[in-house]
C-alpha cells in the first residue's frame, strides 16, 4: 500500500523531488555513469536513460547528449501517463525504449535516444526585417528545448553581414553579438556568422584579406563557425572557381590557423536544381576542399526536399550537402503567415545530409510553430508525424488560448500563388463543413479570445496580432456577406444595400492593417487571412450577388462599384465591322469568329456577343449570342470541344476602356496577351487593338 501511494505521488510531482530516488548523471567517461556505460548510444548528442520508482539515470554521449537526456527527463517528470498510454506515447518521442520489467504501475523504463540529422537548425537567412536580439535571445533558449544545435546568422538586410560586408560592427551592435553567442554556447547551440561578399567582391588577394579581417573581428566575438554566401548575385561574384578558390584560401589562411574553428559552410550561387548549369557545382565539387559544407535548397528556390533530389545534388557536389530549407520563410510572400504543418521532406534522407536548416519568417515566434517540426523531423526523421507534431506544437506555443490558436493557424497556411510556386494544402478545413455564418462568427470570436490572451504570451501575441485583426474583420465581412444572401433572398433591397455598404466599410478597415509598420522596418506587409479559401470565397460570393441584385433592383445603384462594361449582350466591333460567329454553332476545331462589314438582318443573334464578369476571376467571359460559343485566348472557338471545355482561369478577359474604345486582355492561366485586329479575326498578340463595345 506504501508503495503505491508512492508511485502515485511520484508521478504527479516532480520526479526529482523524492529523496528516496537516487539520481545519476554524467557523460560517457564519468564514473558516476559508468556501470550503465554499454547502453550510451555510440552517436554524438545521444543519450541514455532510465527511470524507475527509486532511481533515475541519464548518461550522454557527450556534454550536449547529457544535456538532451536532462531535458527528456525534465519533460517526463511533468507527465501523469503511465502503462500503455506512456509506453505509446514514449515511443512516438524517443528512438528507442524498453519498458522494465517488475513494475506493476508500468512507469518503469529505459530510452535509447539519439539525432537523425548531425547539424539542425534555423538560418536567419531571409530578406526583410531582421530579428531583434530579443527574438534571437528567445530563439535559442527555445532550440535547446527542442534539440536544435545551430544557428546561421545571415539576415540579407544587416548591411555589416551583405551590402557593407567589409566594414566591422559597430560597438554596440558587436557587444549584442558576442552576447547573443555566448546565450547559443550556453544552450548547446552552434552559432555560425555569415557573410556575403559576392555582390561586390574583387577576386584578388586584398579583398580575400578583406574577408579573413571580418573573421578574424568575429572570431574575437566568440564566433567559431563561419559561412560565405554567394546566393542572388550574378556577375564576376558568381564564378565558381574564384568562389571555391576563396574558400580554400580562407580554410588555410583562418580556418586552419585556429584550433577551434569549424570547416567552413559556402551557400553557392547555384544553389538549388533548377538554377544550376554549366559545370559550376561540379567545379566546387572538385576544386573546393572537401571539408567544406555546401547549402541546397533543392530542386528550385523554395522545395522539399526528397531522397532522389539528395542523391543528385550529392554526386556533382562530392559530399552531403547541407539543406537550406526555404520554409517557412514569407519574405517572396509577406501578406500571409505559414502556420500550418511542415510536411513534404523525405523521412529517408538522413543519412545524405550534412546538415538540415529552415530558413523561418521574420516573425520570429510565430516561425516556432514550423521550427517545433523542424526539430521534430531531425530528431528522429523515420517516425516523424507531420500532424502530431504540429499539433504538439500548437499546444505548446499557445497553452491559454489552444483552440483559438489552433483556429487561427488552420486559417493562415496556403502561400497562394507565387513564382517558387510552393503551395501549402488543407487551409481552413472547416470552411463549408459547418454553415459559413457558423464559420465566419467563429473568425470573429476566436479572435477576440487571442486579442484578449495578449499577456499570456505577448511576444508571439504581438507578431500575429495584424492577422488576428484582419481575421476578425474577414469574419465580420462573412456575416455581412450572408446577411445580404438573406436580404436578396426576401427581395430586401434596402436591406441589401445597407449589408453592402457595411462590407464595403469593413474591406477598407481590412485593408488599413499593416504589419511591421514601425519606424526602421525594412518591409510592412499587409496581411491576408485564409488567402486560399475563405478570402476569395468572399469576393467573389459579393461579385456574385451584386450581379444577381442589379437583375433585379434599381435602387442602391450608385453604391456599387461601376463595370467596366456591365454584364449585357454586345456588338464587339473593329473599324465598323461587326465581330460575327459566322459559322454559327458548327463547332470545328479551329472555328473562328471574323469581322464582317454588314449587320446580320437574318441571324443578328451572330453579330451579338454576352459579355459577362465572372466572379471567380473578376474577368470577363465572352460568348456569342446565337450558340453560347466562348472565344478563347486565341480568338478562336472550341466550345463542345472535350479537350477544351470552358475554363475561367483559361478564357476570361480582362477588359479596359482607352481613349478609343476597349482592349480586351487575356489573364490568369492563359498569359497578359491582347487581341488584336488581324485582316478579318482576332489574334493573340503583345499589342491589343481597340474595339467598339456598343449595346445594340
Ligand atoms: C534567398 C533567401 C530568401 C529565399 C526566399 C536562398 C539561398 N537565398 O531567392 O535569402 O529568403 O530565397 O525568398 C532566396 O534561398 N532567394
Amino acid at each position: 500500500m506504501r508503495r503505491h501511494v508512492f508511485f502515485v505521488l511520484l508521478w504527479a510531482t516532480c520526479l526529482c523531488s523524492f529523496a528516496e530516488r537516487r539520481e545519476l548523471t554524467g557523460t560517457f567517461g564519468d564514473k558516476a555513469v559508468k556501470a550503465y556505460r554499454k547502453k550510451i548510444p555510440e552517436q554524438a548528442e545521444g543519450y541514455y536513460l532510465r527511470v524507475t520508482p527509486s532511481e533515475t539515470v541519464v548518461a550522454g554521449r557527450d556534454e550536449s547528449g547529457t544535456f538532451y537526456g536532462e531535458q527528456a527527463l525534465k519533460t517526463l517528470s511533468d507527465s501523469s501517463l503511465k502503462g500503455d498510454e506512456l509506453f505509446s506515447y514514449l515511443r512516438k518521442q524517443y528512438k528507442e525504449v524498453f519498458p522494465l520489467e517488475g513494475d506493476s504501475e508500468g512507469t518503469s523504463f529505459e530510452i535509447r535516444d539519439w539525432p537523425s540529422v548531425s547539424c539542425r537548425g534555423v538560418i536567419e537567412g531571409f530578406y526583410g526585417n531582421p530579428w531583434s536580439h530579443e527574438d534571437r535571445l528567445r530563439q535559442f533558449d527555445f532550440y535547446a528545448g527542442h534539440r536544435l544545435n545551430i544557428y546561421v546568422y545571415g539576415p540579407k538586410d544587416d548591411p555589416y553581414h551583405r551590402a557593407h560586408w567589409r566594414e566591422p560592427y559597430p560597438e554596440a551592435e558587436a557587444k549584442k553579438l558576442k552576447e547573443l553567442v555566448e546565450a547559443a554556447h550556453r544552450n548547446h547551440v552552434q552559432f555560425v556568422w555569415a557573410i556575403h561578399p559576392g555582390g561586390d567582391i574583387q577576386w584578388n588577394r586584398a579583398d580575400s584579406q578583406a574577408v579573413v579581417n571580418k573573421l578574424n573581428l568575429m572570431y574575437g566575438l566568440g564566433i567559431r563557425t563561419f559561412a560565405v554566401f554567394f546566393d542572388d548575385i550574378g556577375g564576376e561574384g558568381a564564378r565558381g572557381e574564384k568562389q571555391a578558390g576563396l574558400m580554400n584560401y580562407l580554410t588555410d589562411a583562418f580556418v586552419r590557423k585556429h584550433k577551434d574553428v569549424q570547416p567552413l559552410i559556402i551557400c553557392p550561387t547555384q544553389y538549388n536544381k533548377a538554377w544550376s548549369g554549366g559545370d559550376y557545382l561540379s567545379t566546387l565539387g572538385t576544386k573546393m576542399y572537401p571539408e567544406v559544407r555546401i547549402m541546397w535548397t533543392g530542386n528550385s528556390v523554395v522545395d522539399m526536399i526528397e531522397r532522389d533530389d539528395m542523391e543528385w545534388i550529392n554526386a556533382q557536389i562530392k559530399r552531403k550537402a547541407f539543406i537550406w530549407l526555404n520554409y517557412p520563410v514569407n519574405d517572396y510572400c509577406q501578406s500571409r503567415l505559414l502556420m500550418g504543418k511542415t510536411y513534404g521532406n523525405g523521412l529517408d534522407i538522413a543519412d545524405l545530409v550534412s546538415g538540415f536548416c529552415s530558413n523561418p519568417m521574420e516573425y520570429a515566434e510565430a516561425s516556432k510553430v514550423s521550427l517545433c517540426s523542424i526539430a521534430d523531423y531531425c530528431w528522429n526523421m523515420p517516425a516523424y508525424d507531420a500532424e502530431l507534431s504540429w499539433k504538439q506544437a500548437l499546444d505548446e506555443l499557445m497553452p491559454t488560448s489552444k483552440e483559438a490558436f489552433r483556429f487561427f493557424c488552420e486559417n493562415n497556411i496556403d502561400l497562394g500563388k507565387t513564382g517558387h510556386g510552393l503551395r501549402r494544402e488543407g487551409e481552413s478545413p472547416d470552411f463549408g463543413k459547418v454553415p459559413n455564418e457558423t464559420y465566419f462568427s467563429r473568425l470573429v470570436t476566436e479572435a477576440d479570445a487571442l486579442l484578449a490572451d495578449s499577456l499570456s504570451q505577448p511576444e508571439m501575441l504581438r507578431e500575429i496580432a495584424p492577422w488576428v485583426e484582419s481575421m476578425r474583420v474577414l469574419g465580420q465581412r462573412g456575416l455581412q456577406v450572408t446577411a445580404m444572401q438573406k436580404a436578396l433572398g426576401q427581395q430586401d433591397s434596402l436591406g441589401f444595400v445597407a449589408h453592402y455598404r457595411a462590407l464595403q466599410k469593413l474591406e477598407e478597415k481590412q485593408k488599413g492593417i499593416v504589419s511591421r509598420n514601425f519606424e526602421g522596418s525594412v518591409v510592412k506587409a499587409k496581411p491576408v487571412v485564409s488567402g486560399t479559401v475563405v478570402t476569395p470565397w468572399i469576393a467573389e460570393e459579393t461579385t456574385r450577388l451584386v450581379k444577381d441584385y442589379k437583375k433585379q433592383f434599381a435602387y442602391g445603384r450608385e453604391f456599387f462599384p461601376q463595370q467596366v462594361v456591365e454584364d449585357g449582350l454586345y456588338y464587339i466591333m473593329y473599324r465598323g465591322k461587326y465581330l460575327t460567329d459566322v459559322n454559327a454553332a458548327a463547332d470545328r476545331t479551329g472555328d473562328f469568329p471574323q469581322f464582317v462589314a454588314e449587320p446580320d438582318t437574318i441571324n443578328p443573334q451572330r453579330q451579338l456577343w454576352s459579355i459577362e464578369l465572372v466572379p471567380a476571376t473578376g474577368r470577363y467571359k465572352i460568348t456569342n449570342a446565337q450558340d453560347g460559343r466562348y472565344v478563347n485566348e486565341q480568338g478562336t472557338f472550341w466550345q463542345g470541344k472535350a479537350q477544351n471545355p470552358f475554363e475561367a482561369e483559361w478564357h476570361t478577359f480582362i477588359i479596359a476602356k482607352t481613349t478609343d474604345g476597349y482592349t480586351i486582355q487575356c489573364g490568369g492561366r492563359a498569359g497578359s496577351n491582347y487581341w488584336k485586329a488581324d485582316a478579318d479575326r482576332i489574334k493573340n498578340d503583345k499589342e491589343g487593338t481597340a474595339f467598339q463595345i456598343k449595346a445594340p
